[in-house]
């Protein structure tokens, strides 16, 4: 095994139980990675919600909560309020985050509490065998919607911008050091920081939605949909249509953040009375 993989991985845990081709081994990777850099470990919390993606936590050997599908950023809010010198991360599906608990993460990066948010857009339910996702793209066909899906999807990191979250980044599964340098940044900052992950489901959206379960191929059109903040400068808004940004889409490190705000001002006064 990796000399990571040996540090860092829960063995009892394994085998991994995703599909071969997963995306979120990459992810996986490339958190162990990023928590290695920032020396985090012992101070270390993360949390998951149910989902393929909300196992990922479970393989890293330090302490987890995997919790009720849609409620990660609750339970990692009281965990954070309960415990403020504790990094907490963590890992959400599209249909956790966005879905059936889009209202927390709207009001998690309001309040710009210090968590990291890791959204693992694979564009569909993967767990539960491919029902539509509040990211799959407007006309495209799964289990749910077998005759073209009628909505217009998210954008997870406007919404997480216009919400009050002050860092936010994009990236893929085929660009794993940039992933795992945003997720080492995103745990750095301090405040309610946001990394969505494009990423192939070879099982569910691969072979429903784009008719192949190769992840290669997955991977390839993936990379194909997305287009730097930097080069995205020199393009019109039609060249862009359809494109994903990815790299470095935001950050304020003014904003209060809200465990820091309550301890040092509310606590302090309600002590004082
Ligand atoms: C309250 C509740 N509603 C529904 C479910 C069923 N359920 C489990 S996982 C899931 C969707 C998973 O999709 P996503 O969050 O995108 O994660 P992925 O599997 O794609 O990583 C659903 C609907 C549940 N477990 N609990
Ligand atoms: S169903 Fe999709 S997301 Fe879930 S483990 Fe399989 S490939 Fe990964
Ligand atoms: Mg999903």
């Amino acid at each position: 095994m990796h000399l990571l993989g040996e540090k860092y991985l829960r063995k009892k845990a394994l085998p991994l139980l995703w599909c071969p081709g997963c995306g979120n081994g990459t992810i996986l990777n490339a958190t162990v990675r990023a928590i290695d850099n920032s020396g985090i470990r012992e101070r270390l919390a993360l949390v998951g919600g149910i989902g393929c993606s909300g196992w990922i936590p479970v393989y890293i050997d330090a302490d987890v909560l995997h919790v009720l599908h849609g409620r990660a950023i609750p339970f990692a809010t009281g965990l954070k309020m309960s415990d403020p010198d504790r990094k907490v991360i963590v890992f959400s599906g599209d249909g956790d985050c966005l879905g059936i608990g889009g209202n927390h993460f709207i009001h998690g990066a309001r309040r710009n509490i210090d968590l990291t948010v890791i959204m693992v857009h694979n564009q569909i339910y993967g767990m539960t065998g491919g029902q539509v996702a509040p990211t799959t793209p407007t006309a495209y066909k799964t289990k749910t919607s077998p005759y073209g899906n009628p909505e217009m999807p998210f954008d997870a990191c406007e919404l997480a911008w216009a919400s009050g979250a002050t860092y936010i980044a994009r990236w893929t599964t085929a660009h794993p050091r940039q992933l795992s340098k945003a997720i080492t940044e995103a745990i750095d900052h301090r405040g309610f920081s946001f990394v969505e992950v494009l990423t192939q489901c070879p099982t569910q959206a691969g072979r429903v939605i784009h008719g192949t379960a190769d992840p290669a191929k997955l991977l390839d059109m993936i990379k194909a949909s997305t287009i730097s903040v930097s080069a995205a400068t020199e393009k019109s808004a039609e060249e862009l249509a359809g494109k994903f940004l990815i790299g470095t889409l935001h950050h304020d490190t003014q904003r209060p953040e809200f465990a820091g705000y309550y301890y040092e001002k509310i606590h302090r006064a309600a002590a004082a009375n």
